[in-house]
C-alpha cells in the first residue's frame, strides 16, 4: 500500500498563507537550537562533554529543514520489532530471525520520500537484552530523539514493558502502543488484551494509540492432495495486518505534519539546555574549588613565612580580594577589586566576632616568629598558616554562594550565609589538613633561614 505524504498550508483570512502551527513550531525549535550551538557562553570543555549532543544539534537542524520524520520502535527482544518495520516498508529494511537479539545497533531506513521531507525507520535492540544495560541505555537516547514512538509487546506486558512503556510516555513524545503477533489470539483475546494495554497506557495516551497487528503472521499449514489421492503438506505465507496502525499513523502524520519533529527538536533543545547548565556548574564548581585552595595555601604559607605581623595581615587581605576577583570571573561575573575589597569587608564584618580569636593568635604568633629560630618556628607558623587557610576557605565559600545567588546575601543577609559555611565546614580537619600541606611547603625554607 502506497501512503501519500500529508501535505499543507493553511490559506490566512486575508489572503496571504499564515504560518500553519507546525511551521511555527519549527521556528521556535530552530531558533533554539541556533541559540544553542552558537551560544558563546558555553565553555569549550563543556562543549566537549557533550559533543555527541551537539552534533546531534546541527543533525536535528538539518532534519527541521528538510522536514524529515523519524519513526522509532522499541520493545523487548523478538516481539517483532524489525518485522514491523519491514511492514511498513513494504520491504525487507531491517533483519528479522527467531533468535532472541537479532538487532543489535540501532539502524537507520528511508521508508519514503517526498517534497515535504522524508519518513525515517529506527530499529532498536531490545530492551530486555541480557546484559543489556547499554542497549537499554541506547534505545532510550534514540527515544529521545526521535518524532514518534512504537512501543511493541506481544502479549501482556512484563514488567520491563510496563516499566519502559511508563519512561517512553514521560518523553511526552507522540507514541502508539502495538501488539504484534495478534495472529496468535482469537479475536476475544485480542479484544480484551487490547483493552488490558489501554488500561496500562492510562489517559494520557488516547485509546486510537494501542493497536493490534501481525506484522508477520505464521504461515499457514496447507494439505494439497495430488491426482493419485496423496497428501501433500506445505506452508503459505501470509499478508500482514497492519491496517490498524498504517491508518492511525497517517492519521497523526497528517494532523500534526511537520510539526511533530519540530515539537521534538524543541523537546530535545530544551533538555540539552538544561544538561549544559549542569556541565557548566559542575565544572564552574570544579575550577572555584581549585581556585580556593590555591588561595589557601597562598595565604596559608604567606602567613606562616611573614615575620612582620602587620605585613601578615595586610597580605592576607590583599590575597583575599583576589581571591573574591578570581572568584568572579569563574563564575562570568567579573568584579573590580574595589568591588570585591567591599564584599570582603562585609565578610570581615560577619566573620569579626569568631575571627577576633583567630587574629589574636595569628598575631601573637606572628610577634613570636620574628624572636624564634629553626624548626620551632615551622611548627608555630605552620599551625599560625592553617588558621588562615582556614579563613580564606570561609570568605571563598561564602563569595562563592554570594556569586551563585546572583550577588545577594539572600532574605537573612550576610550573617545567614556566613553561618552556614561555618557550620558546613569541619574545621578540625580542614586545620589538620592545611597544617600538613603549609609545612610540606615551608620545611625546606625554614631549615635554609
Ligand atoms: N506469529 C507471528 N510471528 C511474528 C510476527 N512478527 C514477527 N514474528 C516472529 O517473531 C520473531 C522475531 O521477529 P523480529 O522482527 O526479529 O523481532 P525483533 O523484535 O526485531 O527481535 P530482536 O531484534 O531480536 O530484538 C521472528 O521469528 C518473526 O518471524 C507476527 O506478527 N506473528
Ligand atoms: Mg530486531
Amino acid at each position: 500500500m502506497k501512503l501519500p505524504w500529508p501535505r499543507r498550508r493553511r490559506a490566512a483570512p486575508g489572503g496571504g498563507t499564515a504560518p500553519a502551527p507546525g511551521e511555527r513550531h519549527r521556528d521556535r525549535a530552530r531558533a533554539s537550537l541556533a541559540a544553542l550551538r552558537d551560544d558563546p557562553a558555553i565553555p569549550p570543555a563543556v562543549r566537549q562533554q557533550l559533543a555527541a549532543d551537539f552534533a546531534e544539534v546541527e543533525t536535528l537542524l538539518g532534519r527541521l529543514e528538510r522536514g524529515d520524520i523519524h519513526i522509532a520502535v522499541f520493545g523487548r527482544v523478538s516481539v517483532g520489532k524489525s518485522a514491523l518495520l519491514n511492514a511498513l516498508a513494504g520491504r525487507a529494511l531491517f533483519e528479522v530471525g527467531v533468535l532472541h537479539g537479532t538487532t543489535t545497533v540501532h539502524s537507520l531506513a528511508d521508508w519514503r520520500e517526498s517534497g515535504a521531507g522524508k519518513v525515517v525507520l529506527v530499529d532498536t535492540p531490545g530492551i530486555d537484552e541480557l546484559d543489556g544495560d547499554a542497549r537499554e541505555r541506547l534505545a532510550f537516547e534514540v527515544a529521545g530523539r526521535a518524532d514518534l514512538l512504537l512501543f511493541v509487546v506481544e502479549g501482556d506486558p512484563v514488567r520491563v514493558e510496563r516499566e519502559a512503556l511508563a519512561r517512553l510516555l514521560a518523553l511526552q513524545r507522540p507514541l502508539l502502543l502495538v501488539l504484534n503477533k495478534a495472529d496468535r489470539f482469537p479475536p476475544e483475546t485480542r479484544a480484551r488484551l487490547l483493552t488490558r494495554l489501554r488500561e496500562l497506557a492510562g489517559p494520557t495516551l488516547p485509546a486510537e494509540n494501542v493497536v493490534a497487528v501481525a506484522a508477520l503472521p505464521a504461515p499457514l499449514a496447507r494439505i494439497e492432495r495430488d491426482a493419485r489421492g496423496g497428501e501433500r503438506r506445505h506452508a503459505q505465507a501470509r499478508e500482514p495486518e497492519i491496517a490498524a496502525l498504517q491508518s492511525r499513523l497517517l492519521e497523526i502524520l497528517e494532523r500534526e505534519g511537520r510539526s511533530l519533529a519540530a515539537l521534538n527538536a524543541g523537546l530535545f533543545a530544551g533538555q540539552l539546555v538544561e544538561q549544559v547548565a549542569q556541565r557548566v556548574s559542575a565544572l564552574r564548581r570544579d575550577q572555584a574549588a581549585r581556585v580556593i585552595r590555591g588561595y589557601c595555601l597562598a595565604k596559608g604559607v604567606a602567613v606562616a613565612l611573614n615575620p612582620v605581623p602587620v605585613a601578615d595581615l595586610v597580605a592576607a587581605a590583599g590575597l583575599d580580594i583576589a581571591l573574591v576577583v578570581h572568584l568572579g570571573r569563574v563564575y562570568g561575573q567579573p568584579l573590580s577589586r574595589r568591588e570585591a575589597g567591599r564584599v570582603i569587608a562585609t565578610i570581615g564584618a560577619q566573620l569579626a566576632g569568631l575571627m577576633a580569636g583567630l587574629w589574636a593568635i595569628n598575631l601573637g604568633a606572628s610577634a613570636l616568629k620574628a624572636v624564634s629560630a629553626g624548626l620551632s618556628t615551622a611548627v608555630t607558623a605552620g599551625a599560625q598558616g592553617a588558621l588562615g587557610w582556614y579563613a580564606t576557605l570561609v570568605v571563598g565559600r561564602v563569595v562563592e554562594r554570594w556569586l551563585l545567588q546572583g550577588r545577594q546575601w539572600g532574605p537573612d543577609g550576610p550573617g545567614r550565609v556566613v553561618r552556614e559555611i561555618l557550620d558546613s565546614l569541619d574545621r578540625g580537619s580542614v586545620l589538620r589538613e592545611a597544617r600538613t600541606e603549609i609545612l610540606a611547603r615551608i620545611r625546606r625554607p625554614a631549615r635554609r633561614g
